[in-house]
């Protein structure tokens, strides 16, 4: 199966704001599964097999970034 990828997250009060973030990376093209903690500011995105990395980890910045949070890729 695929890799994964680790964000921090900054700026989630709720469970509220998890499960959006949550729901909507689990949306996007190239991504099999997303859990995302409230409780250590973390998303864990599992990607899907044949997906460029880089492009995916950009595109979940700025799509967390539009959703009004910020992601940072943890290497
Ligand atoms: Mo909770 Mo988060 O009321 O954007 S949903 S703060």
């Amino acid at each position: 199966d695929g890799d994964v990828l680790r964000f921090a997250i900054r700026g989630m009060t709720c469970a509220a704001c998890s499960a959006r973030i949550q729901r909507v990376v689990g949306g996007m093209d190239g991504v099999d599964g997303v859990e995302v903690s409230l409780a250590t500011d973390t998303a864990t995105v599992r990607v899907r097999p044949g997906t460029v990395h880089r492009e995916l980890v950009d595109a979940i910045v700025a799509r967390v970034a539009q959703m009004g949070f910020e992601a940072q890729y943890l290497t």
